[in-house]
């Protein structure tokens, strides 16, 4: 089920201004199981939308939220050191910041497999971690972070505040992007924070987006593409402050917001006000620049697989990601170029990719059948699986990145 946007998801304005459409796509995070191969896959537009009121760059078609992330959500965030690494950082670092001990609160919106909120545990402090994906909120318990297996919502958290829960910290990473209802999300947040509380909250950013051409983290789970310009817009709304923002590196280039209920802005958020708009990012310009960036990408990124198959290279894919879905959806990668996809998820393994019906292996295939090349779907953890896969890569294997220009690693 899917519903077209009428006005802003933020401002409500009605003059939203498409810029890049990706097609009528699959669920980027619906891998399929063999007796699910030869069913027609549900499919739905994935357009791309500017405001030119608010700035905010969003899907024109929202997904059922049901049909995203309940059964079978295969996306769990313990696959991967790096992010394990982070997030573990993040967590000592606002233990020392805010002085958590154990008669702090903490909870977590979108706290997957328990990945982040297990480092407060071992300190010690309280925590409550909220996910609507059965699989990973089962993981998140079996490792001792008590979790709610449903959506995060305005509801919600006047039900938490009423039993007397309210939070120090709410941490939200990589999940404000994903809700159908933003207002009630931050409303949410509003309601379960302390005055005196901090929502420390991930989100890919725009602009590194747009700079490096990552059009593969475009899929339904993503409705809004943040800039803090909009992000500063959303957060007053609801009587909340971006004091202070960091740029991180992972998942392409994110932002890291603190959002308080006391104003008191920092330089370094008033420095990205200022940037965001002396470099387009609040012109529609600036994203139909970018959408012929990203035609450019897929012409130049066909044309170099077809290449090497043509010269009967053996061609495979690492990490069964959502951005991988998107990808080789968007510029029609399917078995004739790629023979199978690999990935360290054990719940990916055996599924096959959306669209394209790619077989996921374990990485070990790699060193079994020996593929050419690689196609990089995982491009955000380059280093560690470049690190990783040493042993292929002396046997003369090669990595394909595919932007933010396509070129053979
Ligand atoms: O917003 C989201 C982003 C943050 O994460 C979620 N909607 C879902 C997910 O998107 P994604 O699947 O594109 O994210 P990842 O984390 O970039 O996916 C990496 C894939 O690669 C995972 O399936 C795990 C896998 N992986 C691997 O096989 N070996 C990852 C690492 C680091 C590795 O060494």
């Amino acid at each position: 089920m899917q519903e077209k946007i009428s006005a802003c998801r933020i401002c409500q304005s009605p003059g939203v201004v498409p810029v890049l459409s990706l097609g009528v796509t699959p669920l980027a995070d619906g891998l399929l199981k063999e007796d699910q191969i030869s069913a027609p896959e549900p499919r739905f537009p994935l357009s791309v939308a500017f405001c030119p009121e608010c700035s905010l760059v969003q899907l024109q078609e929202t997904v059922s939220p049901d049909q995203l992330f309940c059964q079978d959500y295969p996306y769990y965030s313990s696959f991967s050191p790096a992010l394990l690494k982070h997030s573990r950082e993040n967590a000592l670092n606002l233990i020392r910041l805010r002085n958590l001990n154990s008669g702090s609160f903490v909870i977590e919106l979108a706290s997957n497999d328990g990945y982040l909120l297990k480092n407060f545990v071992e300190h010690g402090i309280p925590v409550l971690g909220i996910d609507p994906a059965e699989g990973p909120a089962r993981a998140a318990e079996a490792i001792g972070v008590p979790t709610q297996c449903t959506f995060f919502s305005s509801q919600l958290a006047q039900d938490l505040r009423s039993e007397g829960k309210a939070a120090d910290v709410i941490v939200a990473n990589n999940v404000l992007a994903h809700v159908a209802d933003t207002h009630g999300f931050v409303d949410g947040i509003h309601t379960l924070l302390k005055d005196t509380g901090v929502a420390v909250i991930e989100a890919p950013y725009l602009k590194d987006l747009v700079q490096h051409c990552e059009f593969d983290t475009i899929y339904h789970e993503h409705l809004c593409y943040f800039s803090v310009t909009a992000l500063d817009r959303l957060f007053r709304m609801h009587g909340l402050f971006l004091n202070d923002v960091e740029r991180l590196s992972i998942h392409g280039g994110s932002l890291r917001l603190y959002v308080e209920k006391i104003e008191n802005v920092s330089p370094r958020v008033t420095t990205l006000l200022r940037e965001e708009r002396e470099e387009g990012l609040t012109h529609v310009r600036y994203y139909q620049d970018f959408a012929s960036r990203v035609e450019r990408i897929r012409t130049e990124l066909r044309m170099l697989l077809n290449d090497l198959k043509q010269k009967g290279a053996r061609i495979a894919a690492y990490g069964a990601a959502a951005k991988g879905s998107t990808l080789i959806n968007y510029c029609d990668l399917g078995t004739d170029l790629i023979d199978f996809v690999v990935d360290r998820n054990t719940h990916k393994h055996g599924r096959y990719m959306p669209g394209q019906h790619i077989p996921i292996l374990a990485t070990e295939a790699l060193l079994d059948k020996k593929p050419d090349y690689v196609l990089l779907l995982a491009w955000n953890f380059a280093d560690e699986i470049l690190e990783q896969q040493k042993a292929y890569r002396q046997l003369g294997g090669r990595f394909i990145t595919p932007v933010p220009q396509p070129r053979v690693m």
